[in-house]
């Protein structure tokens, strides 16, 4: 049999490595990178190679629509029709708009910057809701949001090879990103300087110099510090800040109060490493930064970034070849943002003025801000307290946010209380196992779409290998039937998705730009064109049209408009929390809480982590492998772990991953309630004064060995 060779994308994480996959008549039999895709230059990884084909082929996955048949978690099913779905899904948005109005129906999705986030956005405003929870409040959310103020929110995407020194703060790419990893390794051989701030030894750690072994949650300090020597010593890009900067002799009289001891005394990095890291990044050109996980999801995470984003700007290592590149456009295509911000497609300001949290984050969640959506832990509580509106029905597409918003007792209180919950999505998780209806979804290899990828920068295409299994549709193929079901009802309060499905979508997202699907096919990526120092022609995406180092925007609605540090929520603890727990380390077997149901994903890691240091274990008699209860103050639960015992984390701090449940665990939550670190984390107040964000990362915490009786039996996954 021939085989077709098949040009595509990886989009089973956020990296998007470009892909080749095989396919033998009806079967996908092998899947590699693409070693002529301008980002990734043929990196790839192990979730690329399996998880593609096991999710579509996966014994338990859901092929048609079903509909709750007994109590809401009960595990009973009954079979029916898309039609039947659909009709059944609009009078049930029906009733809830007829008693509460039209606010009262959210959404949840994640990933959205590919069509599924599109889908959602317009199915809810057609709707006429503004509410929607996106998941970046637990990821890029405080990254974004400074991006938005400062105007400096550039990534190093493949102008890394060619960096000379790379300051990495709070990102472990050899975890997280192995397209990052190879260009740091490559850079790294070619003589590269590479300073790394993280509490952990990490991957990158071990191959930086120096190593930064910041306290967690203390970055701002250790950014102001940097600024200090660099203002002290003159050693700035004078021309780029005094034509590009606004806002500078306010961050030199902030810096002043940072000076290497003080950070020193903060972040716990002696003050010579401070002084040299600031000199080396400031001398050694070009230079590029990467700003991880590490610092988001943290309530003080906007002015946190903000720091780096001034040691960008005051290096002029913006828009130059081998520094950090502002997002590039392809001309005439309609990405996810130019699509929600366009007016044609917006919902009217009065309604929009009411998504929830757009108050309190109006740069967050307000008609004006970055996202446009809900702020999460305020929806989940509208839906518990009805305050401050009612909110009773939610759609969900593409996330699983009882196993990844933290305190999942709390989520799940909230969507036991709604009156219609639809999950959508190609696996049965403890989110699908609450639902009143589970429509199924197609998988990667059934799938078609363009999105732009600004680590190359280029258009990023998937198409199709095989077609959709049993009755799976796309996503935007299940909003457009839903859309027709709610027209024929009288339900549509706007009509704006307008699209009869999939291939219409990108078509219309491609109309502008010259080019066709078809034609795009031939290679599964298009280049995005790229110049350097286009700012000087263009501006920045600020007010001023400059990098904005003390945003006016932020000193007028009540913020301290530098950055400044915050002592982080454990500096103090209730009696006896006495460790730091992060959170959210990636493992290279797992997409956050997928693949769990996946053998080849689960031989390589088969429980929830708890990395501990060995002086800390011996304290408390626990060994290798045992299981330990983590508790933190506040969270209304804990969570289990096994123990691995390493000399990588500090005494004083406790690291683990996310994401964990166990498909063959009896029970809607499939063990979510026990093994996952979310758990155990509350969402929060505190929240970031600016984004909203959670303190979902750096907690203080307990931990206690588990006796033997206390630990559920894990029955094995088959196939
Ligand atoms: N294999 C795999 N890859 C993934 C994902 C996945 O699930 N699996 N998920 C993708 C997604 S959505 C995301 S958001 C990224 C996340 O990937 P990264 O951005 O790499 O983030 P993390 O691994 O969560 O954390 C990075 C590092 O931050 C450190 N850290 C924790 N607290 C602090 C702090 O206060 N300061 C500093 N300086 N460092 C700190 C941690 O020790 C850790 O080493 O990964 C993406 N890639
Ligand atoms: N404590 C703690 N919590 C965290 C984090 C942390 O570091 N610490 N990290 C946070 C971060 S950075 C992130 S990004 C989130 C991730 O949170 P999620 O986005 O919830 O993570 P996933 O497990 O990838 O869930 C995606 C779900 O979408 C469905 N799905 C997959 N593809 C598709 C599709 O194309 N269409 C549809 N309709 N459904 C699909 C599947 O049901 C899958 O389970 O978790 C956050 N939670
Ligand atoms: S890192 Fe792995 S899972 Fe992520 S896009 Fe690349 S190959 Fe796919
Ligand atoms: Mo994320």
């Amino acid at each position: 049999m021939t085989t077709r060779v098949i040009p595509t994308t990886c989009r089973e994480c956020s990296v998007r490595c470009g892909a080749r996959v095989y396919v033998d008549g009806d079967r996908v039999v092998r899947i590699t990178g693409n070693p002529d895709h301008p980002g990734s230059r043929g990196a790839f990884c192990v979730k690329g190679v399996n998880a593609p084909i096991a999710a579509r082929e996966h014994a338990d996955r859901p092929l048609h629509p079903v509909r709750r048949a007994g109590d809401r978690g009960g595990g009973k099913w009954r079979r029916i029709s898309w039609e039947e779905a659909f009709d059944a899904i609009a009078e049930g948005i029906g009733r809830i708009k007829a008693e509460y109005g039209a606010t009262a129906i959210a959404g949840a999705v994640s990933n959205h910057f590919v069509s599924r986030g599109v889908a959602m956005t317009q199915l809810l405003r057609s709707i006429g809701s503004p509410n929607y929870m996106i998941n970046q409040d637990l990821c890029q959310g405080c990254r974004y949001t400074a991006a938005l103020l400062t105007g400096a929110g550039a990534q190093p995407g493949s102008e890394l090879p060619k960096a000379r020194c790379i300051l990495v703060i709070g990102k472990s790419p050899s975890d997280s990103s192995v397209v990052q990893w190879m260009h740091i390794k490559k850079a790294r051989k070619a003589g590269a300087q590479l300073i790394v701030a993280d509490p952990r030894r990490t991957q990158i750690a071990r191959a930086a110099d120096p190593w930064l072994q910041v306290k967690p949650g203390t970055d701002a300090a250790l950014a102001l510090s940097m600024i200090n020597v660099i203002f002290s010593e003159s050693l700035q890009d004078h021309e780029f800040v005094a034509n590009w900067c606004t806002g500078a002799e306010r961050l030199r009289e902030r810096a002043a109060q940072y000076p290497p001891a003080v950070g020193s005394a903060i972040t716990g990095v002696p003050a010579e490493a401070i002084t040299k890291a600031a000199r080396t990044f400031a001398t050694t050109k070009p230079g590029c930064l990467i700003l991880g996980h590490g610092i988001d999801a943290q309530a003080n995470g906007v002015r946190t970034t903000m720091g780096f984003h001034a040691l960008l700007a005051l290096t002029g290592n913006l828009d130059r070849e081998g520094t950090n590149r502002p997002a590039k456009q392809q001309s005439g295509f309609r990405d996810y943002f130019g699509i929600i911000g366009d007016p044609a497609f917006r919902l009217p300001g009065d309604i929009e003025r009411t998504i929830i949290g757009g108050e309190q984050y109006p740069l967050w969640s307000g008609p004006d801000s970055w996202s446009k959506s809900s702020h999460n832990p305020s929806l989940l509580r509208a839906v518990l307290t009805g305050r401050p509106y009612p909110v009773r029905g939610l759609y969900v597409s593409g996330v699983n946010i009882v196993c990844t918003y933290p305190d999942i007792r709390n989520t799940i209180a909230a969507l036991r209380k709604l009156d219609l919950l639809v999950v959508a999505t190609d696996h049965v998780t403890p989110t699908a196992e609450l639902a009143d209806f589970v429509l199924p979804k197609t998988t990667l290899l059934e799938e078609e779409d363009v999105s732009v990828d600004q680590s190359a920068p280029c258009l990023a295409v998937v198409q199709r290998a095989l077609p959709p299994k049993g009755e799976a549709r796309s996503d935007v193929d299940i909003a457009a039937g839903l859309v027709n079901a709610l027209r024929s009802k009288g339900l549509l309060d706007f009509e704006l998705f307008p699209w009869k499905g999939h291939r219409d979508f990108i078509d219309f997202q491609l109309e502008g730009s010259g080019v066709t699907f078809d034609e795009l096919c031939a290679k599964g990526y298009r280049p995005i064109a790229t110049g350097y120092e286009e700012y000087r022609k263009k501006g920045f995406r600020t007010p001023s049209g400059k990098i904005e180092l003390c945003p006016e925007r932020l000193e007028r609605i009540g913020h301290d408009p530098l950055p400044g540090h915050v002592p982080p929520g454990y500096s103090q603890p209730p009696a006896g929390f006495d460790l730091v727990l992060l959170t959210g380390i990636r493992s290279m077997a797992y997409h956050h809480s997928r693949f769990r149901n996946h053998a080849w994903a689960r031989k390589i890691q088969g429980a929830p982590e708890l990395r501990i240091h060995p002086k800390t274990a011996e304290r408390r008699n626990i060994r290798r492998d045992d299981w330990v209860w983590v508790t933190t103050p506040g969270a209304s639960g804990r969570a289990l772990l096994r123990a691995w015992i390493t000399e990588d984390v500090p005494e004083d701090v406790v690291a683990t991953g996310m994401g964990w449940w166990y498909p063959e665990i009896q029970g809607p939550d499939h063990g979510a309630l026990t093994f996952n670190i979310d758990v155990a984390i509350p969402y929060g107040p505190p929240w970031d004064p600016i984004s909203g964000s959670a303190e979902a990362r750096n907690t203080a915490c307990r931990i206690t060995r588990a006796e033997p009786d206390e630990i559920p039996g894990i029955p094995g996954i088959a196939g």
